[in-house]
C-alpha cells in the first residue's frame, strides 16, 4: 500500500527504449482497464449481468506494466481479479464483456463469467477463483516453457492473501528446486477480502522476503509507478530469460472498490480517508498521466482524446455483449470435464476447447 521508494526509474534501460507513443499507449491501456471496469460496475448494479465482479480499479498499472514487457513466449496467469491483465494481454473489451453477460461470443463462451477471462491465443491462462490455484500452474506453464527450449517466462500473479496457501510454497520450493522460469507477482492490495495484510500474515515485515527461505530472488516493488514496476520486472523477466530462474515480486497497490461489487463490508474494514487517500494522492493513471504531462509527452488535448476513443470502445463492446445469443442449454455439456467420462474424442484426447 506505501509508496516503498522514491527513486527515480525512468532513466532504467527499460524504459529509455521507450517511445512517446510506447508510453500514450501505456496510458491508454490503463484507461482502457479502468473504462471497462466503472462501465461493468454499471451494468451489474443495472441488474445485467450475474455472478461476483471483482473489479481492478486502483491496480492498472500492475497488469500493464508488466505485460508491456512480454515477448511472444512470455505467459500470464492470474487469480478471478483478472479482467486487466486480460485486456493487458491483449484480450477485446467485446469478448469480455460478452463474458461478463453470459453470452456466446465471450471468451469462455459465456459460462465462465467475470472470474474465468480465458486467451491462450494470447498466453493469457485466466482467471482462477481457488485463491493460490493458480499458482502451481503458473509453475507448470513456465516449465513447459522451458521444456521446449524456448526463451519465455511467465507472470504468475497472487494476492496478499494467497501467500499463506500451501500449494503457493510448493511452487516456490520446486520453481527454485528446478530453475523454473517464472515470476510470482504479489498484488498487496493490503486486503484479502475483509482481513487486511498485517492480520493475516505471521511474518509482517515483507512479503517477497519469505522467497529467501527457497534460496530464491525477491524484490518489494511500488506497483503504482509504472516507470518502478517495468524496472524492477524486467529484472526478473531477464534472469527468468537468461538464467532460468525465479523471482518472488511483491508489488505494492490498492483496490478502490470492495473484494466484489457484493462485498456488503466494503465501508467497514477501511477508512474513508484511507480510500480518498489512495484516489488523491497514489492514484496510478493519474501518476502517469501527471508524468507524461510533465515530460511533454502528453497533453490534455490527447488525453481527453484516448478517454472518448476508450469510452465508445466500451460502449461499442455493451452493444455487443447485448447483441449476442445466451447460451443453449445444449451446450451444458460441452467444454467441462463431462466429456472425459462420456467418451469424447476431446475427453479421450485431452485436447479441449482451446486447442480447436
Ligand atoms: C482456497 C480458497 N479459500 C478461500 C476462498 C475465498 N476467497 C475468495 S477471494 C479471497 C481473498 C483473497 O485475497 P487476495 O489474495 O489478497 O486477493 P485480492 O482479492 O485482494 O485481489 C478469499 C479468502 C477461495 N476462493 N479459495
Ligand atoms: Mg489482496
Amino acid at each position: 500500500m506505501e509508496a516503498t521508494t522514491s527513486q527515480d526509474y525512468s532513466q532504467a534501460p527499460i524504459n529509455q527504449q521507450l517511445s512517446a507513443e510506447d508510453k500514450i499507449n501505456l496510458y491508454r491501456s490503463m484507461a482502457r482497464i479502468r473504462r471497462f471496469e466503472q462501465e461493468s460496475l454499471k451494468r451489474y448494479q443495472g441488474g445485467q449481468m450475474g455472478g461476483f465482479l471483482h473489479l481492478y480499479i486502483g491496480q492498472e498499472s500492475v497488469a500493464v506494466g508488466t505485460l508491456s514487457l512480454c515477448g511472444p513466449h512470455d505467459h500470464a496467469i492470474t487469480a478471478y481479479r483478472c479482467h486487466g491483465h486480460a485486456l493487458a494481454s491483449g484480450m477485446s473489451m467485446k469478448e469480455c464483456m460478452a463474458e461478463l453477460y453470459g453470452r456466446i461470443d465471450g471468451c469462455s463462451r459465456g459460462k465462465g463469467g467475470s472470474m474465468h477471462f480465458f486467451a491462450p491465443d494470447k498466453n493469457f491462462w485466466g482467471g482462477h477463483g481457488i485463491v493460490g490455484g493458480q499458482t502451481p500452474l503458473g509453475l507448470g506453464l513456465a516449465y513447459g516453457v522451458k521444456y521446449l527450449g524456448l526463451e519465455g517466462a511467465c507472470f504468475c500473479y497472487l494476492g496478499d492473501g494467497a501467500i499463506n496457501q500451501g500449494a503457493f510454497h510448493e511452487s516456490l520450493n520446486i520453481a527454485e528446486l528446478f530453475d523454473i522460469p517464472v515470476i510470482y507477482v504479489i498484488e498487496n492490495n493490503g486486503y484479502s477480502m475483509g482481513t487486511s495484510q498485517v492480520r493475516s500474515s505471521a511474518f509482517k515485515e515483507t512479503l517477497a522476503r519469505r522467497a529467501e527461505a527457497y534460496d530464491m530472488e525477491w524484490d518489494v516493488v511500488n506497483g503504482e509507478d509504472i516507470y518502478e514496476v517495468r524496472a524492477k520486472c524486467h529484472v526478473a523477466l531477464e534472469r527468468a530469460h537468461k538464467e532460468k530462474k525465479p523471482t518472488l515480486l511483491e508489488l505494492n497497490t490498492y483496490r478502490y472498490y470492495g473484494h466484489s461489487v457484493a462485498d456488503a463490508n466494503a465501508k467497514k474494514y477501511r477508512s474513508p480517508e484511507e480510500v480518498a487517500d489512495y484516489k488523491k494522492n497514489h492514484d496510478p493513471l493519474n501518476l502517469w498521466k501527471t508524468r507524461l504531462l510533465a515530460e511533454g509527452v502528453l497533453s490534455e488535448e490527447i488525453a481527453k482524446e484516448i478517454n472518448k476513443e476508450v469510452r465508445q470502445e466500451v460502449l461499442d463492446a455493451v452493444a455487443f455483449a447485448e447483441a449476442s445469443p445466451t447460451p443453449g442449454v445444449e451446450t451444458i455439456t460441452e467444454d467441462v470435464y463431462w466429456e472425459v467420462d462420456n467418451n469424447t474424442e476431446a475427453g479421450n484426447t485431452g485436447r479441449h476447447f482451446f486447442n480447436d
